[in-house]
């Protein structure tokens, strides 16, 4: 068992976030890699038949060959739809990963659900679609859920810096209960109010291994990538299940907010009676029933541009 320890707890309470270093080895990393490999391939495939790009890039590092496709036949940050590959087992050992699960029992008790957001982003170099304004999880999931504890988890594939759009977040910004946020053209939430004045943004450089975890309240951003390559990254969403607690009717709402962002019931991946917990083929079908929702409601919005490159949370 690896629970936080108590400076860990009390850090996470203060800032509203936690990074650990080295907490997951990067080989628990590879099969999500490999995934995305094999995705990138068959991009590359699709557009070198079509005569869009005259080479397939075979030999590029991990990071720069999407960046090397996508600027040759001029795309912007798409690839295809990930979550199409989204029920393979790989990527249930992220989800639930004994250390991410026993991180997240010390902040949300015994019992976990997984929300069923898992969101592969690849930030490709100078692309403004993919910057995050400064944001609360909370102001997308709907007002209601700012009563609930939504613990926010975000993994780099790849280095990250300031130079490639890692995160930022704002400590102790998760004290100032929810601000007002605007739905902008590009389909994010804008905070009306200057953040920055408020609080000291802090960079988080993160490395492979790395773990962040933050709350549905804390403000964070990402930036433009104006290195050369892309940043990858997986962000996943958990909550503690309301049969795990004696829920106010205003958390009440709060979870069954959280339930119509994700237009799915969080599924149980920790339990203290292994009964409740989900089954490889409970998630795989979860996974898909989540993600061909979450598919077309992001088709609808955005008029059928591909969707999970820079879907908001
Ligand atoms: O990965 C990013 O650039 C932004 C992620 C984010 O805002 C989130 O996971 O809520």
């Amino acid at each position: 068992m690896t629970h936080l320890n108590p400076s860990e707890m009390d850090s996470y309470r203060d800032q509203g976030y936690l990074l650990l270093r080295q907490a997951i080895k990067p080989p628990d990393l590879v099969s999500v890699r490999a995934l995305i490999l094999l995705l990138v391939d068959k991009h590359a495939g699709q557009l070198y038949q079509t005569g869009k790009i005259s080479c397939l890039y075979e030999g590029e590092p991990f990071e720069r060959r999407l960046a090397l496709i996508n600027q040759q036949a001029k795309l912007g940050a798409s690839l295809w739809d990930l979550t199409r590959a989204f029920d393979c087992p790989e990527l249930f050992h992220l989800i639930c990963h004994p250390v991410i699960l026993d991180s997240l029992e010390s902040l949300l008790g015994a019992e976990i659900a997984w929300t069923g957001s898992y969101v592969t982003r690849l930030k490709v170099p100078r692309n403004e679609g993919t910057i995050f304004p400064w944001h609360q999880d909370s102001q997308y999931y709907g007002q209601a859920t700012q009563h609930l504890h939504v613990v926010s988890l975000w993994i780099p594939l790849v280095d990250v810096a300031e130079d490639n759009g890692c995160l930022y977040v704002i400590p102790g910004s998760h004290k100032w209960n929810l601000l007002k946020g605007q739905r902008g053209a590009d389909n994010k939430v804008h905070t009306l109010e200057e953040v920055e004045q408020r609080g000291q943004p802090v960079a988080l450089p993160m490395r492979p291994g790395d773990i962040l975890l933050f709350s549905n309240l804390t403000f964070h951003t990402s930036k433009l990538n104006s290195s050369n390559s892309v940043r990858w990254s997986v962000d996943l969403r958990y909550v503690a299940p309301p049969q795990a607690q004696r829920l106010t009717e205003q958390q009440r709402r709060g979870y069954d907010s959280l339930k119509t962002h994700y237009r799915v019931e969080p599924i149980t991946v920790r339990s203290r009676q292994p009964e409740k917990m989900a089954s490889l083929a409970q998630l795989q079908a979860f996974a898909r029933c989540y993600s061909s929702q979450r598919t077309a409601v992001v088709k609808t919005h955005v008029g059928g541009i591909e969707p999970h490159a820079w879907m908001p949370s």
